[in-house]
C-alpha cells in the first residue's frame, strides 16, 4: 500500500489526510487546540487584544499539537511505513521567527522526549506567530504603500495592496516598533507552511513561493524580493528610517538571510521526513516532503480548476477564487502564483460581509412570520419567487461589518434606479421580504462585477454581445469597479465552470441564485469538500511524488482532471440561464459601490 499525506495547520485546528495512490480516502486525524490544548489559554485558537487589535498564537502549541496528532495515529495503528510523501495546506500571512540555536535543535532532537519541551522557547526568538485576523499594523500599511506610491502600485508588484495581516507589515512592526533586538536576534523567519515543513525535516525549509506573494515584499512578475520592500520591512529605508546608504544595504542583506530563498513553485521535493519522526512514529526514511502552501492555494488544488473556473466558497466570509493565466492586479483583491501551474495565478476577492449579514435578514424575517429560530425556510421560498432587483431596479447593501471590498465602513443602504432620470437614488428602508432577494443578488452581483477584469484577463474567446448586455447598460453611464471603468470584455466574460463549498452552499436557493447571476458557461457544481485545504495537500503529494519519479507526465490540472472522481461529493447544478437578466444589477451594484467608497 501506498499512502500519501496531506496536512492542515489552520486557525483552529491541525488535521491530517491520508489518501491512497487512487486519490481515494483512507483516514483522516485532528488535533483541536481549543479543547485539546485548553492549556495554553487560547479562544479559538488564538490570543486577541481588542485595545492593539493584536492577535496571535503560541507556536509551541502547534508543535505540541504536531506531536499529539501522530500520537493518534500511532495508537490507531497508522501504518507510518506505508507514506510515501506529504505536503500541506496552512494558514497563510502567519510568522514564525526561528533563532541561531533552532537548526542545532532541530537536528537533534530525541525521540524519547516530547517534540515540543526539546524546541520551545529556544528554538524561537518571538514566541507568538501573528495570525491573519491581526489588525494591529495600521501605521505600517501606510508606510508601505506610500514607500511605492500607493495601492495600486504595491499592488502591481506584489499582488496585493497592504494588509494588515499580510506579513511584510507584520515583520515590520516587530523589527521597528516591538522588539527590534529579537528581530535582530532571529536566524530565521518562516511562513507558518514552511515552519511546519521544517518540523517534519527537521531542518529549515525554505518560503515556498505562491504562499511567498501573501508578504507584500515579493515582485512577482520578477520572481524576486523588491529590495524597496525588504527595506520598508526590516526598518530600515532611506527616506522613512532616515537610514544612511550603508545602513539600508546591511539591513535588507540581514532581511534577505533571514527570508532565505523561497522555493519555486514546482514538484522538486524539499526534503525527506525528518530522523525524529523515522525513529518515533516508524516512517521510512525515504518518505518525501513537498512544499507546504497556503490554505487557500491548497483549496484549489482540491478541485480540477482550469482557467476560468471560479470557486465560490461561502462561509463567515466570502472568498471567490479562481485560476488566470494573466497577472492583472487589482487594489481590491489578491494575486498569488499558481502553486503548481507555471504561468498560472489565483485571484482572490475575500468579502467579510457573507453568511453573518445573511442571517441577520434571515432573522427579522423569522421574527416578523414566527416562523423557527434558524429555519431558511420562508427566506428561500421567498428567494425561490423572486425576480431579478425585485422588479423595480432595486438593490441593497448589507454590510453589518466593515466591507474590504469595497472598502466600506458598516452601513445598510438601499437604492433604487430612476430609469427615467437615468438616476441611482437611495430610498428608505422598503419591506423585509425585499431585502431577502436583495441581499443575495447584491453580494452576487459585486462577485460578478469584480470577477470580470480577471476573467476577462485570461479568456482567449471572442466576446460578442449575443444578449445586448451592453446597450441595457448604457443607461448607467460608465461601469466602473474600484474607480476604474470596466472594459466591454469585462462585462461580458463569464466563468466556465463555479464551484460552491462552504456552509451557504448547503442552502439551494441561495446557490440558485448566484448560479444565476454568475452565469457560468459550461456549468456551476456544489461540492461537499469540508476538507479542500488538506485534500489540496495530499492531492499536491501525489502528484510532485508522480512527477519526480516520471511516472506522471501531465500537468497538475490534466493530473488531476483525469484523475477526480467527480461521483464523490460533487452535484451538478447545471449552466447559469438567467446570466443576461442580472445586467441591470451589474449597472446598478456598480453605480451603487461608487456612492459607498465616496
Ligand atoms: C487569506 C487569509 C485567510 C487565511 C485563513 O488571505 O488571510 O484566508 O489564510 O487561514
Amino acid at each position: 500500500m501506498s499512502l500519501f499525506l496531506g496536512f492542515d495547520l489552520s486557525t483552529q485546528q491541525l488535521k491530517v489526510i491520508s489518501i491512497h495512490s487512487d486519490l481515494s480516502h483512507h483516514k483522516t486525524y485532528r488535533v483541536e487546540f481549543d479543547t485539546e490544548l485548553s492549556e495554553y489559554g487560547i479562544r479559538k485558537g488564538v490570543f486577541s487584544n481588542d485595545e492593539t487589535g493584536e492577535i496571535n498564537a503560541p507556536v509551541e502549541m502547534w508543535v505540541e499539537a504536531l506531536e499529539m496528532c501522530f500520537d493518534k495515529m500511532k495508537k490507531d495503528d497508522f501504518p507510518f511505513s506505508d507514506v510515501k510523501a506529504m505536503s500541506g495546506s496552512c494558514q497563510q500571512h502567519g510568522s514564525v521567527y526561528w533563532s541561531y540555536e533552532a537548526p542545532e535543535l532541530l537536528k537533534s532532537l530525541s525521540a524519547d522526549k516530547p517534540l515540543a519541551k526539546q524546541l520551545a522557547p529556544n528554538a524561537f526568538t518571538f514566541q507568538m506567530s501573528p495570525n491573519w485576523q491581526d489588525h494591529s499594523t495600521g501605521p505600517e500599511l501606510k508606510i508601505f504603500e506610500e514607500s511605492v506610491g500607493g495601492g495600486d502600485e504595491l499592488a502591481r508588484i506584489t499582488g496585493s495592496r497592504a494588509h494588515y495581516r499580510f506579513t511584510g507589515p507584520q515583520i515590520r512592526k516587530l523589527a521597528s516598533r516591538i522588539d527590534p533586538k529579537k528581530y535582530h536576534e532571529t536566524y530565521r523567519i518562516s511562513l507558518v507552511s514552511s515552519f511546519l515543513s521544517s518540523l517534519l525535516c527537521c531542518k529549515i525549509t525554505n518560503i515556498e513561493e505562491s504562499d511567498g506573494c501573501g508578504m507584500n515584499i515579493y515582485d512577482i512578475q520578477k520572481s524576486q524580493y523588491d529590495d524597496g520592500l525588504l527595506a520598508v520591512t526590516a526598518g530600515v529605508h532611506p527616506k522613512i528610517d532616515q537610514c544612511s546608504e550603508s545602513e539600508t544595504k546591511a539591513g535588507i542583506q540581514e532581511l534577505k538571510d533571514k527570508l532565505g530563498p523561497l522555493d519555486p513553485v514546482g514538484h522538486k521535493s524539499i526534503g525527506t521526513i525528518g530522523h525524529y519522526f523515522v525513529s518515533k512514529y516508524g516512517f521510512s526514511e525515504s518518505c518525501k516532503v513537498y512544499s507546504f502552501t497556503g490554505d487557500n492555494l491548497a483549496t484549489i488544488l482540491a478541485l480540477p480548476l482550469g482557467a476560468n473556473d471560479t470557486l465560490i466558497s461561502m462561509g463567515t466570509s466570502t472568498t471567490a477564487l479562481l485560476v488566470t493565466s494573466t497577472y492583472k492586479t487589482s487594489e481590491n483583491y489578491h494575486i498569488f502564483k499558481h502553486p503548481t501551474l507555471k504561468d498560472h495565478y489565483m485571484g482572490m476577492l475575500c468579502y467579510c460581509n457573507g453568511a453573518l449579514a445573511r442571517e441577520i435578514v434571515r432573522d427579522k424575517l423569522n421574527e416578523k412570520y414566527k416562523e423557527p429560530k434558524n429555519s431558511w425556510d420562508k427566506f428561500n421560498s421567498l428567494l425561490d419567487k423572486s425576480v431579478p432587483l425585485n422588479g423595480k431596479f432595486e438593490l441593497g447593501i448589507y454590510f453589518p461589518l466593515g466591507e474590504i471590498i469595497p472598502n466600506a465602513k458598516p452601513c445598510e443602504r438601499r437604492f433604487r434606479f430612476d430609469v427615467d432620470k437615468k438616476e441611482l437614488l437611495e430610498v428608505e428602508p422598503w419591506s423585509i421580504e425585499e431585502d431577502v432577494n436583495s441581499i443575495i443578488e447584491s453580494q452576487a452581483l459585486s462577485c460578478r462585477l469584480r470577477m470580470g477584469p480577471l476573467l476577462a484577463s485570461t479568456s482567449k474567446q471572442q466576446l460578442v454581445d449575443k444578449y445586448g448586455v451592453l446597450s441595457k447598460l448604457e443607461k448607467y453611464g460608465e461601469i466602473q469597479a474600484d474607480g476604474k471603468p470596466q472594459s466591454q470584455d469585462a462585462l461580458l466574460c463569464r466563468p466556465k465552470k463555479v464551484f460552491y463549498v462552504g456552509g451557504s452552499s448547503k442552502n439551494p436557493s441561495i446557490v440558485a441564485k448566484y448560479c444565476d447571476i454568475l452565469g457560468p458557461t459550461e456549468d456551476n457544481y456544489k461540492i461537499d469538500i469540508s476538507d479542500a485545504c488538506a485534500l489540496g495537500g495530499c492531492f499536491k503529494s501525489l502528484w510532485s511524488f508522480g512527477s519526480e519519479s516520471g511516472e506522471i507526465k501531465d500537468d497538475y490540472m490534466k493530473w488531476l482532471s483525469a484523475s477526480f472522481d467527480w461521483n464523490e461529493g460533487t452535484e451538478k447544478l447545471g449552466p447559469g440561464n438567467h446570466w443576461d437578466e442580472y445586467a441591470d444589477g451589474v449597472g446598478i451594484i456598480s453605480s451603487a459601490e461608487k456612492k459607498l467608497e465616496s
